[in-house]
């Protein structure tokens, strides 16, 4: 078990940068679902990127229920992206 925690830990770090840098969106979703219920919640999305804004949280959830699911999530990571490339 404490072997797998330090794996996660370990897989964590990476797809952090991986979500920095820009990647597969299902394997940083996977990463970003902290609690593993196939949403991504606001305080999910702000362990991973801080300065992700409400809007772009808020503009990605087309549902509206609050929650990211996995296309949502794409659509907030594109916006996170294009947000940080302009800076
Ligand atoms: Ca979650
Ligand atoms: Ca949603």
């Amino acid at each position: 078990m404490k072997k797998l925690i330090f794996l996660a830990i370990g897989f964590t770090a990476l797809a952090g940068s991986a979500f920095a840098q820009g990647t597969n969106p299902v394997y940083v979703f996977k990463d970003v679902d902290i609690d593993g219920d196939n949403y991504v919640s606001m305080s999910e999305a702000q362990a991973r990127a801080p300065d992700i804004t409400l809007g772009q949280y808020m503009n990605a959830d087309s549902d509206k229920d609050g929650n990211l699911n996995q296309d949502e999530f794409a659509v907030a990571l594109k916006a996170y992206m294009a947000a940080h490339a302009a800076m």
